[in-house]
């Protein structure tokens, strides 16, 4: 090859558009992983990851439940514009397939795009048929290719869906779903607990599935059930198999991982790999998961050219509803840092989470930055990395912020909200949460969780109180007038 078309072929190997893989794990803390301080647990796999790219300090899911979160994610727009709230196992799906979506932009681009793992965005367009075509879903949305869990571990059906249909379905033994009545043969979980491998609360005591008690009950389609233990291969081989075929393309995936939302039932490789039972081994689970699909990168030689994010849906949560004894086996560990709160809290514990950027062909800035950074901006911001122009009703909410994924020295927004079941805002050394006027669900008032909901303004000044610990709010009136105005314009956008 003569130097000029060695030239060539390196300018055309350079500006290959680059793969992108968004790891997003399900309920993972800021300190739950070694590189964030998690001692009780080791996760070498992904402390690599951040030793090779950007570890972001102060990075948010853009709400603190899981629907929500993924509404942004994919849409680029803040889940109350559509009431997008967490989602029983048989609901339709939440985004509209007529309007742009996060894969639809990277086709447009020339991507090749899948989903592997869990959903929980709903699914069809009203009562869902699981014996027949399940759709709109995903591929509606702009996936090439999906192989779900269709809502979460802990909500019927408990079966794999692959593209639009569920996967060893015997038609003779049909699905049918109810999230309403009690139906079909099988024990549930207050009248049989001999059959549980952990007791459970009364809202996951029906179905049973695996030993495993779930929210809702299901009748039929035995030959489809899912073994929660198999977890981290099935979903692992598929998002290999996505990575061989398609190595060649530019490709985006998206891997939402069950872990480590419950039910928390790792497979034994990983039982015993930390000190704090269950939920330690499923982070545990995760993080050999994490380094399966990215050595399968490295064997493909395309581990360079991929933009990989690391992150969680939203903050951590200990009892979620089964007896794992994830709070009696805590120990020392601190599942959500220094920060106050956890899922389902307007405390920063609920949305900030892990994040970590690498990208080796293009970061040239490495380390931690504190940049401040929302999920509901990787739309925006790898529209301009694959260079697709919006239309401007599209992503309203999302902003670029492409250089802070790039640079660990670049700034991220200056001013960010957080969904919760109220909403709050950060804006410079402040940290605003709305009053909350409505009722606390039963289950969540009844958790030892801080929710953080305040039927009075709160205000916080993160710059000295990064734990949320003094209400400001009555020393500075000004300032809370001037945020809750800012939420207000953001709400009326
Ligand atoms: C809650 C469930 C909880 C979990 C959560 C969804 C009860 C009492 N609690 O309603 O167990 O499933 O929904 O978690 O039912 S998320 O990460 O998908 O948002
Ligand atoms: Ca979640």
């Amino acid at each position: 090859m003569g130097c000029s078309q060695q030239a060539e072929k390196s300018a055309v190997v350079k500006d290959k558009q680059p793969n992108v893989v968004i790891f997003y794990v399900d309920d993972l803390g800021y300190g739950d992983v070694g590189s964030y301080g998690a001692e009780a647990v080791s996760t070498p796999n992904i402390d690599a990851l951040a030793a090779d790219g950007i570890r972001f300090t102060d990075a948010h899911s853009s709400a603190a439940t899981c629907t929500p979160s993924r509404y942004s994610l994919l849409t680029g727009q803040f889940a109350f514009r559509n009431n997008a709230a967490i989602l029983p196992g048989d609901a339709p799906l939440i985004i509209d397939h007529r309007k742009p979506t996060l894969p639809k932009m990277f086709k447009q681009a020339g991507y090749k795009t899948a989903v592997v793992g869990k959903w929980h965005l709903g699914l069809g367009d009203g009562y869902v048929n699981w014996n027949q075509a399940v759709k709109p879903g995903p591929l509606e949305l702009g996936f090439d290719y999906s192989f779900l869990l269709p809502a979460t571990g802990d909500r019927v059906p408990t079966v794999y869906l692959e593209n639009h249909h569920v996967v060893g379905l015997d038609n003779n033994d049909p699905i049918t779903v109810s999230y309403e009545q009690r139906i079909g043969e099988r024990p549930v979980g207050t009248e049989s607990p001999e059959l549980l491998k952990q007791m459970a609360d009364l809202q996951h005591s029906a179905s049973i599935v695996n030993g495993i008690s779930r929210i809702g009950w299901m009748a039929g389609g035995k030959s489809a059930e899912w073994v929660d233990e198999d977890f981290p291969f099935v979903f692992t081989n598929k998002a290999k198999q996505f990575i061989q075929t398609n190595k060649a393309a530019p490709f985006m995936l998206f891997f939402p991982f069950h872990d480590i939302h419950v039910p928390r039932v790792p497979n034994k490789m990983f039982q015993g790999k930390s000190t704090m039972g269950v939920r330690g081994d499923a982070i545990a689970q995760m993080d050999w998961i994490t380094g399966k699909i990215i050595d399968e990168l490295k064997a493909q030689g395309i581990y360079d050219n991929t933009l990989i994010i690391f992150s969680s849906d939203n903050g951590p949560v200990l009892d979620d509803g089964y007896d794992d004894l994830a709070v009696q086996k805590l120990g020392e560990h601190d599942p959500s840092g220094a920060f106050r709160g956890g899922k389902y809290s307007a405390y920063e514990a609920g949305t900030r989470v892990p994040m970590i950027v690498t990208y080796p062909n293009k970061i040239s800035n490495q380390g931690d930055s504190d940049a401040l950074i929302s999920h509901i901006d990787f739309y925006r911001s790898l529209a301009e990395l694959v260079g697709v122009n919006l239309e401007n009703s599209e992503a309203i909410d999302s902003e670029n912020v492409l250089p802070a994924l790039l640079d660990a020295s670049k700034p991220g927004r200056e001013e960010m909200l957080e969904e919760s079941f109220t909403l709050a805002l950060r804006a410079g050394q402040w940290k605003y949460i709305a009053p909350f006027s409505g009722s606390t669900p039963d289950w969540l008032a009844n958790k030892d969780i801080e929710h953080g909901l305040l039927t009075e303004p709160q205000l916080y000044d993160l710059s000295i109180d990064l734990s949320e610990q003094v209400n400001m709010a009555e020393h500075h009136p000004e300032i809370v007038q001037e945020l809750q105005a800012r939420i207000d314009a953001i709400v009326k956008k």
